[in-house]
């Protein structure tokens, strides 16, 4: 017997500082579930690791924002993270979290073997402080002018406009994010990676590696042309993996040192749950294996050249084997941004339709090689022309007619014409191309094969008119391409693909290299039959827009109003003398302020932002002359004002004490 084929595969893991966007989706995670769900029918020897990353200032700086601690926030999102991805059927084998004592061993593990092997040294260097603040300013501590591209209030780490790897001391006009001051420059002492040091054997590396897609070969080809320069893994800050050196108290391994490691981590800790602590080795550490990393473009840098470097540094694992990673997806002609809310928030479309519904609307708009575009009306158009009017139909009559004419049982054939082997022909050519698609990471064009198949299928039952004469032959076939299809199916859209398998009554799952194959016989009784699919409405789509895809105008682009319009409205300081948790909705505090000489109840949406004990007694200004409202049968009685910053509340408020009462103009 051939020993099977092994593959690692993991998903980036994402910062466990906020919800997942359908651009995430798409990026790193429904093409390696496709990979992993087919490689699994293939009988390959696969598993799909992940994690969410949950150390470095994405997280501190979130924790800063929202007025809770770094831990409050992973445990937060890592929750509501794990959530979607089931939502999603994301079949990860383990999703672990970086903040697991396996996962901060290993780290300082490698570490210190890296250290012993003299590829890491100690050096004084300047870097931003805060003197307001008291601080050093790491990554995304500051924000400044972006060396590279010029583009303005760029984070510290990376410019999001030019995709730009940077240090926090090479922005130009630096402010620190918590005060907006100017930081100074400051002594500080680091750990440094000799990078340098690998360019050649990184380049020997990646020329070796012919079967990479473009964009992962250019870019660090590119960078290697450059020229590479030691890199800090150390950072000063309090929340990270503690740098395991007398001498380095207070400081923490940089977040893209430690979050690869993950993946390691993360395979350690899915054997601990097998009750195999030993069966991760065969994945990192024996050669065979292929590692697979799904990631989105903009951490192609950190796994194409300084997860390797790592990992050569180290020397006890396996480098990756393939970095498949997609280009961008924009809205509706727009690039997203989550602070201008420009976004669909995978939980709120995956409430509001099944998920094999998105994943087929993704994959058939998969950005492989270039930008591509999410539009809602585009993907009602996929959903209802394409996924119901072609695939579900085709099973859904092929079923019924069975139902109807057969009592459900799938009859006999009688003799084989030329046009009936065609078909039979189809199926098998389906399977190979759909399969060769996916090994080769072309997932739309995989799913076109799969589609094409239920088209060729609908031609088929058409031409043989089986309401006009003898069907037997025809519905045999028909019969055996929906099975066939029901396989094909599982990668793309697993919950669909289970409930065909459903109607067709099979119980035992069939690989895929056999999907092909008339397995289904004469004689053989089907379930019961339901439509697959139903159809989305314009109205569906507009009310999702409207709710969900509120787009804040420009500056410039907001019409004028009158003065005296501008005067209708009541605005006046209010101090919040008491703050109670809303008793029926888990985002809302039901406040009471006093105007003066009247005190008021509102229901106030601010709950992300600020703790009881911030609000009482803070004074805030209150639009008072509102309709009153019942907000989840809470009477409210005015507004209470907020900027919005990346959807949390920041109350506005008088900057002196200020007589309550006081009108606003
Ligand atoms: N957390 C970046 C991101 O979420 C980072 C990926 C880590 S993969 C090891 O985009
Ligand atoms: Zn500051």
């Amino acid at each position: 017997m051939t020993e099977r084929e092994r593959i690692l595969v993991t998903s980036a893991l994402p910062y466990a500082n906020g919800p997942l966007h359908i651009g995430h989706a798409i990026g790193a995670y429904i093409p390696a579930d496709v990979y992993t769900r087919y490689h699994r029918l293939k009988g390959t020897d696969i598993i799909y690791i992940s994690g969410t990353d949950e150390h470095g200032t994405p997280i501190a700086v979130t924790a800063d924002n929202e007025g809770i601690t770094p831990q409050e926030v992973v445990d937060k999102y890592h929750e509501q993270i794990n959530e979607t991805f089931q939502e999603l059927n994301i079949s990860f084998d383990n999703f672990s979290r970086t903040t697991k004592k396996t996962h901060h061993q290993l780290s300082q593990e490698i570490f210190l073997r890296i250290k012993e092997r003299n590829l890491l040294y100690r050096k004084t260097v300047e870097r931003p402080y805060c003197p307001v603040c008291k601080r050093f300013l790491p990554d995304r501590y500051v924000k400044g002018v972006c060396p590279s591209c010029r583009a303005a209030d760029q984070r510290g780490d990376q410019c999001e406009v030019c995709g730009k790897q940077l240090e926090p001391h090479e922005l130009g006009k630096r402010y620190c994010v918590l005060c907006k001051g100017t930081p100074v420059m400051k002594e500080t002492e680091h750990w440094f990676f000799k990078l340098s040091e690998f360019s050649q054997k990184l380049e020997e590396w990646i020329t070796s590696n012919e079967h990479w897609p473009d964009n992962a070969r250019n870019f660090s080809l590119g960078w290697l042309r450059e020229g590479l320069e030691d890199r800090a893994i150390t950072r000063d800050l309090s929340w990270g993996i503690p740098v395991p050196v007398k001498g380095s108290e207070g400081k923490v391994l940089y977040v893209w040192f430690d979050a690869p490691i993950g993946y390691i981590s993360s395979t350690k800790e899915w054997a601990m749950k097998q009750k195999k602590p030993d069966l991760w080795k065969k994945y990192w550490e024996q050669e065979k294996t292929k590692i697979v990393h799904f990631i989105g473009k903009d951490n192609i840098p950190f796994h194409a050249i300084i997860w390797p470097a790592i990992l050569m540094a180290d020397g006890e694992y396996n480098l990756p084997w393939q970095i498949s990673s997609n280009e961008y997806l924009n809205l509706e002609g727009e690039k997203m941004s989550t602070s201008r809310g420009w976004v669909i928030w995978l939980h709120e479309i995956l409430d509001k339709w099944p998920a094999d519904y998105l994943r087929y609307y993704l994959l058939c708009i998969n950005p492989a090689k270039h930008d591509t575009d999410f539009s809602l009306r585009d993907y009602q158009h996929h959903i209802n022309h394409e996924l119901i009017s072609t695939l579900g139909n085709f099973i859904h009559r092929t079923l019924t007619f069975i139902e109807k004419s057969n009592k459900g049982v799938i009859p006999a054939p009688k003799e084989m014409k030329e046009i009936d082997e065609q078909a039979i022909r189809e199926m098998e050519k389906a399977v190979k191309e759909t399969g060769k698609h996916i090994e080769e990471f072309r997932f739309s064009q995989a799913l076109q094969s799969m589609m094409s198949l239920a088209h060729k299928g609908n031609e088929y039952f058409q031409h043989k008119e089986p309401w006009n004469r003898e069907n037997n032959t025809t519905l045999y076939v028909c019969a055996n391409m929906v099975k066939t299809l029901a396989v094909l199916m599982k990668p793309f859209m697993p919950v669909s693909a289970k409930e065909t398998w459903r109607m067709l009554g099979l119980e035992e799952e069939p690989g895929w290299d056999e999907a092909g194959e008339l397995s289904l016989e004469g004689g053989h009784r089907l379930e019961e039959i339901k439509p697959l699919y139903s159809k989305i409405e314009d109205e569906e789509i507009n009310a999702f827009k409207k709710k969900h895809l509120r787009k804040e105008k420009e500056v410039d682009e907001m019409s004028n109003i009158s003065i005296e319009k501008f005067r209708e409205m009541d605005l006046r300081i209010a101090e919040i003398v008491d703050v109670k948790d809303h008793p029926d909705a888990d985002k809302l505090y039901l406040l009471k302020v006093d105007l003066g000489g009247s005190v008021r109840q509102l229901v106030a949406g601010i709950k992300d932002g600020y703790i009881k004990e911030d609000l009482l007694g803070k004074q805030v200004v209150v639009v008072t002359n509102l309709e009153p409202a019942e907000i989840r049968g809470m009477k409210s009685e005015g507004m209470i004002l907020a900027a919005d910053v990346d959807g949390k509340p920041i109350l506005l408020q008088p900057d002196k004490e200020t007589v309550l009462g006081a009108r606003v103009r």
